[in-house]
């Protein structure tokens, strides 16, 4: 493993209260101590700490009041406080220093060059994270977690993150990981002993713990990814309909902003527009469509292809048409490219009708939800904001700290599940122990691809890289 000790400004960049410097590794102490010097009580100078005291005999855990500065030529860079963590009890496990500065951009660029010249070197994107992994103090599923808490934009989607954090994926895992080594020891036992312990293995007693304590609580992370998994990544909604609809006037009312611009020109909207809120707690990814419709217009073709796209990975989508309008074959041609999906029929420009709208809709759309709006005027929005919860909150987990896995880990859960079923074939139909043995050791294989044990260290390198600088 890398044994340098690394450097990085762990706050964002631009103008704060406060910024901070990480650096950890084995020259993080002795490298906070060439630039960190205490404040004279008598002189009020800035005194070295080799004069006074060392960084290394500094607490653990407790912040110092100093000055950082340039020895070479005596500058003050910046009054800071300093905080030691020594290992192992830090976030990497290494020595930890921050150094807590004023957040200027241009006073931490010029601390961390300093730091660097003392012989650190600059962190990758999630550096710090991905030694805290390497050093055993978090697993894969907690690291993950990480940029979970760092992303997340609703309450929901944080206490998914903080349950993660916590390790509820990850002990599931072990558990069942625990299990499977119990079985694969009876079974390497037969292998190996025939003679002794031949009829050790109770294959109905496997049977039932591989389907109790692996095969279930497998297909229940699954079926939580299923249900829940919007609650971390977000719903995906798409508004799709006909030109001059009021689809993108509906999506600036939804998220509150001037996103998309809104005339009465059709075909306005060419490219796709996506933006995210959050609806009583959950978050939203909502995407604005170009208006389908004929045209030779080349670039509002390829924004009709890209909604297409854009409707197959959606959840839910709002088909809006003009309320007050009859359904003509543009609609209809709109509607057979959506069928298929989860959808709610949206009723815009109300306002501009006297009664109710005539409900001259296809037989096809009769059992579908439909509201009626007007967005221009923000009317029936809390009846259409009801509709898309309800479209999936009875779906939803009870508990909204529960487990939920992400894609990653849903792809290694269901290989875990299909090569469980395969050792289940086995022990049924008495195949022989050792391909039984290779069975139940490519699902702990799978399952360790979660935790991060047997992560490809390409994998590994793509997740961390998803980290900001810094973390
Ligand atoms: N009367 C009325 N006009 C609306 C309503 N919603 C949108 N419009 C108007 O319809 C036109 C097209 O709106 P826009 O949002 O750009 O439609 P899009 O092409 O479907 O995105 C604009 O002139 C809007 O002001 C509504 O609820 N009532
Ligand atoms: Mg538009």
């Amino acid at each position: 493993m890398d044994n340098s000790t690394i450097a990085a400004i762990a706050t964002p960049m631009g103008g704060g209260g406060i910024g901070i410097i990480k650096i950890s590794g084995p020259d993080a102490l002795s490298i906070a101590e060439s630039i960190f010097f205490k404040i004279d009580a008598k002189s009020d100078k800035p005194v070295h700490l080799s004069d006074s005291v060392v960084v290394s005999s500094l607490k653990s855990h407790q912040l110092s009041y100093g000055n950082i500065v340039d020895s070479s030529n005596g500058r003050i860079l910046d009054e800071v406080l300093l905080a030691v963590m020594k290992a192992p009890f830090s976030y990497t496990r290494e020595d930890v220093v921050e150094i807590h500065a004023h957040g200027g951009a241009f006073v931490l660029k010029g601390i961390l060059n300093l730091v660097i010249e003392k012989g650190a070197r600059l962190a990758e994107p999630g550096e710090f994270t991905k030694r805290a992994f390497i050093n055993g103090r978090i697993d894969l599923t907690q690291a993950e977690a990480v940029i979970d808490i760092i992303n997340a934009r609703t309450l929901t989607s944080m206490d998914i993150a903080a349950s993660q954090i916590k390790g509820g994926l990850k002990s599931q895992i072990e558990d069942m990981i625990e299990q499977l080594l119990h079985i694969l020891a009876e079974i390497e036992a037969a292998i190996d002993f025939p003679d002794e312990v031949g009829d050790a293995v109770n294959n109905e007693l496997a049977l039932d713990n591989i389907q109790k304590h692996v095969v279930l609580p497998l297909k229940a992370l699954i079926e939580q990814y299923e249900n829940a998994h919007f609650l971390r990544d977000g719903l995906k909604l798409v508004i799709v309909g006909p030109p001059n609809v009021g689809k993108s006037t509906l999506m600036n009312l939804l998220v509150n902003k001037d996103r998309s611009i809104v005339t009465s020109i059709p075909g306005t909207t060419r490219d796709l527009i996506e933006d995210t809120f959050n609806l009583r707690g959950f978050p939203i990814v909502i995407t604005d469509t170009a208006g389908f419709h004929d045209t030779s217009d080349p670039v509002e073709i390829i924004g009709i292809k890209k909604a297409q796209e854009n409707i197959e990975n959606s959840d839910l989508v709002l088909f809006m048409v003009d309320a007050a309008s009859k359904i003509k074959h543009e609609k209809r041609i709109v509607f057979d490219k959506i069928k298929h999906k989860r959808l709610i029929i949206v009723l815009n420009k109300t306002d501009l009708l006297d009664s109710d709208p005539r409900l001259d809709l296809p037989k096809e759309w009769e059992d579908i939800p439909r509201v009626n709006i007007s967005a221009r005027y923000n009317k029936g929005i809390e009846d259409l904001k009801g509709m898309i919860t309800d479209s999936y909150v009875k779906d939803m987990p009870e508990n909204r700290s529960s487990i939920v896995p992400n894609l990653r880990h849903k792809k290694a859960l269901e290989q875990s599940l299909k090569t469980a079923s395969s050792a289940m074939e086995g022990l049924r139909s008495g195949r022989h122990y050792e391909l039984i043995s290779i069975d139940i050791q490519s699902i702990i294989n799978f399952l360790g691809e979660v935790t991060g044990i047997t992560t490809k260290p390409d994998v590994l390198d793509n997740i961390f890289s998803n980290f900001c600088i810094g973390k």
